[in-house]
Parts: C-alpha cells; structure tokens; sequence
C-alpha cells in the first residue's frame, strides 16, 4: 500500500477531529488529547501520522543555517506509515526481543531491541539549572513603530510582524515539579527577527537577589533543596534560603515582591514581566538612551491565594501550563504589550536618583511612564514540549543591531552564562541549530564543526581575511545592519572587587514596595513571610529576618514577630522616607475575563433551559463553562466535564449553582474523603465544600432557582459577592461584573491599614 495516501478510515477520523476541535469554541472544553478521537478498538489500517492539533504550532522549517525550506513543519516530525528503526527498515514485531526459542536467552544481534533500549536510556538531558520547570508557547509580536527614535532595531518598526517562542518557568523547582509553588517566574521571549534572534530573558519580578553575578551560584544553593536530605521541592521556605536572604540585605527587595501576590500569579496569562536590567537602545544616528523593558498583560495582574496555590500544588500540578494551553485552545489568545521606560543616556547612568545599573531598584512608573511600543499574542502551543520548550536556548546576549547591554554587573556575568550552561545542557556548541533555536536571518559565521554539527558548511576558508572563498564573509557596514557595540566610555577607576557606594541601600525599595500595597495585600505579605519563616526551624534565621523587616517597616516586622511568637526588634536604620507607587497594586482596577474558567453545579432537577443560556453566555464572554454533576456523562443533554469527585474549586474562578443536588451515591468518606464525616445533609457535601472553598478564596458565586438552597446551607448567603436572582441570565450578568475584578475583596476587611 502506499504510505503516502491515508487510508479512507482514516482520512474521516481526521476530519471528524477538525470538526471536533472547531466545536471547542462552542460545545466543548479545550483539552483532549491528540487530533482525532481514538476509536474503540485498536486501529490496524497503515496511514499515516495524524495531523497536529488545530492549536499546535512547531518551529518554522528553516535549515540550520536559517534559510526558508518551504517545507510544512511536520516535515520535521515522523513520515510514513510503517514502524521503522532510525535508519529507516520497516519494522515486523515490536513487542518481542529476538530469542533462542521463546524460553531461551534475548539474542546480542537484536539490533531493534538494542536501538530501542539505547535511545530511551538516555532520553533525558541535564535540566536547567535554574528555571527547570517551564512552559512555552508561539506567537508573534507586532511593533507600533513608535520607538524608531529610540532604537533601530527593525522588529518594533511600525506593523512588522516577527515570530517569538515564550517560555515561562518557576525558577526553584525541578523539571517535574508543581507550578504553583510560591516562587519567581521567568519570562523568557525569543524574537526571531531579521536582523538576528533577539531574546528577552526577564522575569515577573523587575528586581533580583544580588547585585553581582558572582552571588547567583550562592543564592541558588541558598534557595534549592538542602543538599543533605534534599528537601523542600520548588519552595524558598526553608532554613537556607531565609539564612541567606537575611544575611544578604540586598536580597530584601526582591524576597518582599516574593511574600506579596506577585510570587503566586494566577496565571501566566496575568503575570507582568520585566527584563530587570537597564539597556542601552540606540537609533539610526548613533544616539543612545537607557530603557528597561516591561511586558504589560491585557488581562491585568493577578494571583491566587495561598491556599488555593497548595491545594493545586496537589490536585493539579500542571495549573498553569494547563491554563496557558487551554486558553490558547479555546481562542482567548493571551496578550501582553511591550513597553519601555528610557531615561537620558548620562555620565551618572541614574535617574531620579536611582541608579540605574543596580538590578535590585525599580524606577517607578510614576516618574518614568511605561510607554507601549509593540503587542505580544500567543496563538499555537507547541508540538513537541522536548524539542521546543525543553531544548530552547535563551541568551541575554542574543541581541539585535539596536539593542545593547550597560555595566549592570548581574547582566555582565549572565552574558558568559547563558552560553556556557548550554554546552552541558544541549551537548555542545550546536545548540543555535536546533528547530526551536534557528535563526530567522541567514547565518554566516565562522563557527565550524562540534557535535551534532548539522550545517554542511561549503567552502575552504572559514578565516577572515581570505581570498580563497572570495573574501566571504564580509563585514557588514552601519548601513547593511550590523551590530553597533555602543562605544561607551569607561571612567578611569582602579581595578577592585567592590559596588559603587548607591549598592548600600537594601531597604528603601522594599519599603516601597510595601507602602504601595493595598490593606488586603499587606495581609498576605504578612502571611506569607509568617508562614515562610514560621517553617523554619532556627530561631536565630527568624530573628535576624526580623532585624531586616525592623528596617522595612514596623507593623510588618510586629505583625510577622506576633505569628513567631518572638518580639519585633527596633529598626538599626532611619525608615526611608519614599513616596509609594500606586502602579505596583494589584487591585483596585476592572480586566477583560478571557479563559476563565466557571464552574456550574447542575442535577436533573435544574434549570436546564438556564444551564444552557448561561453556557452561551460564558463562550460569547469569552470564557469556558464546566458543568459539575454527580455523574460522568450527560444531564439533560448537556455534556458533564467534572463530577463532585473529579472537580475541586482551585480550578474555578467563579461559581454557578444550578441545582441543589441531593448526596449522590459515592459521596461517602470511604469512596471520597471530600464527602467529611458522615451527615444527614440535603446537599452532596462535595458541592457544600465547593461553596465554601469558593467563598474562602473571594470568588464570586451566583444561583437562581433551585441552586439558591445550597447558599442557604453553607450559610454565605447575603454575603458580599453571593448573588441570587431570579434567571440563570442575570445571575451570570452580576457574576461577570464580580469577576472582572478578580476577587470579591470586600468580602474580607483587612486588618492593618
Ligand atoms: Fe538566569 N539563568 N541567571 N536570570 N534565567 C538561566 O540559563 C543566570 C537572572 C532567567 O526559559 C540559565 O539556559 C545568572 C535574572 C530566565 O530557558 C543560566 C544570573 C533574570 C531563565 C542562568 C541570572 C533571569 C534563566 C539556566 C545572575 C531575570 C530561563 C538555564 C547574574 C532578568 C530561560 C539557561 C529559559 C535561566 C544564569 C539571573 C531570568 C544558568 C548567572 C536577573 C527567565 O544560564
């Protein structure tokens, strides 16, 4: 049979799938695995590899020394019908290994059996070292235009569209590790321009640790698991982190940004980004400004409570590269702008007297405006998650004519880094030819040879000069868009292991940071240090913390010093006089609700007619509705995505009850420990404890008709953010409304002002 040409069984069960996954955006929930439903029984007819997913993307065909193949990206991917070995002979039998008879000894010459053995054996590579846990997605940006006086990088020109790969991460965890954990994120955008791939390696937090890059291997060693029983997993509440940090005042900054919300986003889709350090852009006539970098979200800034956080850590460890997938399957492509602080290029290399060149101070928005100049979207998920997400390359030094780096001593050593950890990592020096890493631009350097060297490099003088390949490659000119190295002056200083003396000041900021928090926040911040510090088990680590939290501000380090049970120290240091930022909270504002997630609890007894209005309703906002039953299936034709024992509210951003169902026969403690000790209770105890979750965590919760008696049960009723009206419509009207703020946060007054 011809390999080329799918079966016709086959051909339907493909298009059948496309149908399928269009129905998402009306029917169905984003999700299911693979491009087209498995039939029952295993199939036998040869046809070919199934198309990807609608929402898939991979990396554009180019060859490794970035030339266009016009080649469909699944010519990267697996051919033909047939079970072959890597060399291509069809394979009979992959089930049995070649045997002296079928209870003899497994034959040396099964050369499929050793191929076979040999490639799982060392499909894994060494993770990253930092940052192991991650997801990415593809899309593209498009510049605005108006930053041409700025830089003269050619991606933010007006209208022009470039390709990126983004990948989010933790920063702690391991590659296996929960997602969310309360940590740094990193936010790492590789643009594949013309002029050359451009990466934006930041993080969700504008400020770091450490000053210096030779403090990043003690910082990491401080905050990874201890080496003796290696414990905690992906979690900076621990012994050696806090022992650091508090030995390490600059590091107290970036560790409140950590306690506040900003270290457990809902989202990647609700997180801000920044490149942290200063850069240095410079336009088509060689004039210079400093700029940092900001990636701002179109759905706003948000993040989960800290319980909610442990409960996913358990029930679903993959929540946020879920939610990024999911949302991109459903059409609610995420969004951010790019924007861009530019200070004057001075001498002082500071503004507003804030030094610019230290990655632990942020200049805030309010004397330096965050002006857009271009749009991010992430449209198609990637195909492959080792060969994109896992074997993507970043590097700070991957920049466009344009572009250029300061003296920012973190930056300065995160430029010898990023290449040398990718030699262990990626197996050489070819890690700039793999898919995900190639180039847009046509490459021609000098480079030869290596590992996995897949370039078949023409020619006999890979030197410069040469008369031998006709002088190629030649030196590209200011007009033919080379890189400028921006010829800085260097003030004359003695050469010494030291920071300029504007290093010194590790509180002001972070008492900044706290006087721009909203009274809600601030009860989380001091939650969370409470909590971090509370799991240490040295009371000297507690106290010193404290000592810092003296310098920040007093109710902080009192309230935190209470939860401790020990006394709050006086500060050591005058309390910085600063002027808060407004711009840093993160309530207080309304956002589009784009992929949120709403729950429906319904029985057969609903509304059902409302059921479906409001599911409409849900898509048309450009939302996703789960309905919750007690059972897989359907109820009253409409299709069940979660049962009482299946669903948990961490998954929910707001709560609909339909119904009131009666307890369904599983919901005893033997089966499902979520039913709680046995009762005569009227409601499923599993939809009690989804009510109650969802009110503990600030969610809004809406019900009409029958669903209004399990408000009443719970006893939230009346509560702030609790409606009830008369129709399924109205209900979900005012639950929107509720949502677009995120959380209902009046319905807990804060304590500390
Ligand atoms: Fe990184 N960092 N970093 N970092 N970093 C890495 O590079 C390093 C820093 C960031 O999704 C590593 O390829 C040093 C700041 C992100 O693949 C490594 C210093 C910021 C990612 C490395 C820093 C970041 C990394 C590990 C102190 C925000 C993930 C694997 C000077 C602006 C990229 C790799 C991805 C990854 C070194 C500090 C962001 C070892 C030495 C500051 C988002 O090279």
């Amino acid at each position: 049979m011809d390999s080329s040409k799918p079966a016709k069984a086959v051909k339907n069960v493909v298009e059948t799938a496309a149908e399928k996954v269009s129905d998402v955006l009306t029917n169905d929930v984003p999700g299911e695995p693979g491009s087209a439903p498995p039939p029952i029984e295993e199939p036998t007819t040869p046809h070919d590899p199934l198309p990807p997913k609608k929402e898939q993307g991979a990396p554009e065909t180019r060859t490794p020394t970035g030339a266009r193949t016009g080649a469909p990206a699944t010519a990267n991917g697996q051919q033909g019908a047939y079970l072959t070995t890597a060399q291509g002979a069809r394979l009979r039998d992959t089930d049995h290994s070649l045997k002296a008879g079928p209870r003899g000894p497994t034959l040396l010459q099964d050369h499929h059996l050793r191929e076979k053995i040999m490639h799982f054996d060392h499909e894994r590579i060494p993770e990253r070292v930092v940052h192991a846990r991650g997801t990415g997605a593809h899309g593209v940006f498009t510049g605005y235009g108006n930053a041409e006086e700025l830089t003269r990088a050619g991606f933010l020109h007006r209208g022009k569209e470039t390709p990126v790969f983004v990948r989010f991460s933790t920063v702690l965890g391991s590659r296996g590790s929960a997602d969310t954990v309360r940590d740094t994120r990193g936010f790492a955008t590789k643009f594949y321009t013309d002029e050359g791939t451009f990466d934006l390696v930041g993080n969700n937090i504008p400020v770091f640790f450490i000053q210096d890059a030779i403090k990043f291997p003690d910082v990491i060693h401080a905050g990874k698991p201890h080496p003796d029983r290696e414990i905690p997993q992906a979690q900076s509440a621990h012994d050696t982190f806090w022992d650091f940090v508090s030995l390490h005042t600059e590091a107290q900054h970036h560790t409140m940004w950590n306690m506040s919300d900003r270290g457990i986003p809902r989202s990647y889709r609700t997180m801000e980004g920044f490149g942290v350090h200063t850069f240095r852009l410079v336009n088509a006539a060689g004039e210079t400004v400093l700029a940092k970098f900001h990636w701002k979200p179109k759905l706003g800034v948000h993040s989960l409570t800290w319980e909610e956080a442990q409960l996913l850590n358990g029930i679903d460890p993959d929540f946020h590269r879920r939610d990024l997938y999911d949302a991109i399957e459903a059409g609610a492509y995420p969004e951010w702008e790019l924007g861009l602080q530019v200070f004057p290029d001075t001498p002082e290399e500071t503004f507003a007297g804030i030094d610019l060149l230290d990655p632990t101070k942020i200049v805030p928005e309010e004397l330096a405006p965050v002006q857009p100049v271009g749009k991010l979207v992430l449209n198609r998920t990637p195909t492959n998650f080792f060969a994109e997400t896992e074997q993507v390359a970043f590097h700070v030094g991957h920049l466009p004519p344009g572009i250029d780096v300061t003296n920012d001593p973190l930056l300065q050593g995160r430029l010898f880094s990023y290449l040398d950890t990718q030699l262990t990592r990626l197996a050489g020096p070819n890690f700039p030819q793999i898919p995900i890493n190639r180039p847009h631009a046509p490459v021609n350097d000098m480079l030869r040879d290596g590992f996995h060297q897949q370039a078949v490099h023409a020619g006999v003088a890979p030197y410069r000069p040469n008369s031998l390949d006709g002088g190629n490659p030649f030196p590209a000119g200011d007009d033919e868009h080379a890189f400028l190295d921006v010829p800085v002056t260097v003030a004359q200083a003695p050469k010494v292991r030291a920071n300029p003396a504007s290093f010194d000041d590790h509180y002001s900021q972070a008492r900044l940071f706290w006087l721009s928090m909203s009274p809600v926040e601030r009860e989380h911040i001091i939650r969370a240090y409470t909590f971090e510090l509370g799991k240490c088990y040295h009371q000297a680590i507690k106290e010193r913390q404290l000592r810092a939290l003296a310098n920040i501000d007093p109710v902080l380090c009192e309230q935190v010093a209470t939860g401790l049970g020990l006394p709050a120290p006086e500060p050591t240091l005058p309390l910085a006089d600063v002027a808060p930022s407004p711009a840093l909270s993160q309530v207080g504002r309304t956002w589009p609700g784009d992929g949120r997630m709403v729950g429906i609890v319904v029985d057969a007894d609903s509304d059902l007619d409302g059921v479906g209005t409001v599911r409409r309703a849900i898509f048309s906002a450009g939302m996703v509705p789960l309905l919750i039953a007690a059972h897989g299936g359907t109820v009253g034709g409409e299709t069940v995505q979660r049962t009482f024992a299946t669903g948990r509210s961490v998954e929910f951003d707001a709560l609909l009850l339909a119904g009131a169902p009666a307890p369904a026969p599983d919901a005893i403690p033997a089966r499902d420990a979520k039913a709680g000790a046995a009762d005569s209770v009227a409601v499923d105890p599993r939809v009690l404890l989804l009510v109650e979750e969802c009110w503990r965590h600030a969610k809004a919760i809406g019900a009409w008709g029958a669903g209004t008696a399990v408000l009443r049960q719970v006893g939230v009723a009346g509560s702030p953010g609790v409606v009830e009206r008369e129709s399924a419509a109205d209900t979900f009207t005012e639950v929107q409304r509720l949502m677009s703020a995120h959380r209902v946060w009046e319905r807990f007054p804060a304590s500390v002002g």
